[in-house]
């Protein structure tokens, strides 16, 4: 006869190999491996799950119960979800090395699309001239409500915990961004035994050590979770409509349906009261060249 099932939230996703804390054993929880039976990527982090002891060390993952959001992206032949309930995308980004605002742009469409509030960490401000490069894109997504943090965990680390932690303590967050931009290095600073914990992990799911292969959610002391996950290099939107695409652009929101078309691209059409708005400078040049661009691709789809 099996065992019965219950339920837990997947810390960690590595291929078809998951990493569990088991409901129901207080705030220590137990935690434990275990496999799904549907195809890899079926499960991420932040899951909530029901799964069932198999005897001799063995779990398996029944079911993903219904989620909240599942922020993914996507290419013209899979989908892939990065992680899980979520309440917050914290996009990691610094001037050293340079971001891509292009890769940015995508992160807060794909956000926009599940619901998940974002805000940016720009990291190294303690290397010179890292922050000062990018301060004026900075700005423009402050003027556009996202909540900007600028911070030196390596040279601040105190003021960096003291400055974050409010924004964390009770929330999910979910860091990302390109390799390199410190999200690790900020996990390694909110959660003080992340390292150990990746560590041992890293050996259940024998997985590599030393850079970020794996997402991975951490419990935050006095509540909320901080999920690191690994850097990417391309965001693809193939899941996403055209009209999802325009409505991830914040500033476009009011726009949308004033504009003489009712199918307006704003790319080219006359009329356009997004392209009015580009002209007279209240929306930014650069954002509306970069969708733009998100629209070129989509439509070769
Ligand atoms: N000077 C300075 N260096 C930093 C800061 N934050 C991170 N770094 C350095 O930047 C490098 C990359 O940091 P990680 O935290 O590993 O970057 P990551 O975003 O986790 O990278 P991936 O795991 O590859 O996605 C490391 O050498 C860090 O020491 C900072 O605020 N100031
Ligand atoms: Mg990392
Ligand atoms: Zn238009």
């Amino acid at each position: 006869m099996s065992a019965p099932l219950a339920q837990a939230t997947v810390l960690a996703a590595y291929g078809r190999q998951f990493w569990l804390r088991l409901d129901g054993e207080g705030d220590a929880g137990g935690e434990r491996s275990a496999v799904t039976r549907g195809r890899r990527g079926d499960v991420v982090a932040g899951d909530r799950v029901s799964w069932r002891d198999l005897g001799s060390g063995q779990a398996v993952i029944e079911s993903v119960l219904p989620r909240r959001n599942l922020l993914r992206r996507s290419d013209d032949r899979r989908e892939k979800a990065l992680a899980a309930n979520l309440d917050r995308a914290a996009i990691v980004i610094s001037g050293e090395p340079p971001f891509s605002e292009e890769l940015l742009v995508r992160v807060l469409i794909a956000a926009e699309r599940e619901g998940i509030d974002c805000l940016l960490i720009a990291t190294k401000a303690d290397v010179p001239g890292a922050l000062e490069s990018i301060e004026p894109r900075l700005h423009v997504y402050e003027s556009l409500g996202y909540p900007v943090f600028r911070i030196a965990a390596k040279a601040a680390p105190a003021e960096t915990v003291e400055r974050l932690r409010p924004e964390l303590a009770g929330r999910t967050t979910l860091l990302l961004g390109q390799s390199g931009m410190g999200k690790s290095t900020l996990v390694n600073l909110l959660v003080p035994e992340a390292d150990l914990a990746t560590q041992a992990i890293s050996e259940a799911l024998q997985t590599g050590k030393h850079t970020t292969t794996f997402t991975r959610a951490f419990d935050l002391t006095g509540g909320g979770r901080l999920i690191d996950s690994p850097g990417f290099q391309v965001f693809g939107l193939a899941h996403l409509s055209a009209s999802e695409l325009e409505h991830g652009m914040r500033e476009f929101q009011p726009l949308i349906g004033h504009c003489k078309y009712y199918n307006c691209t704003h790319r080219h059409e006359p009329g356009c009261a997004i392209r009015t708005a580009v002209a007279d400078g209240s929306i930014d040049t650069r954002r509306h060249t970069l969708y733009e661009q998100l629209r070129d691709a989509a439509r070769e789809r």
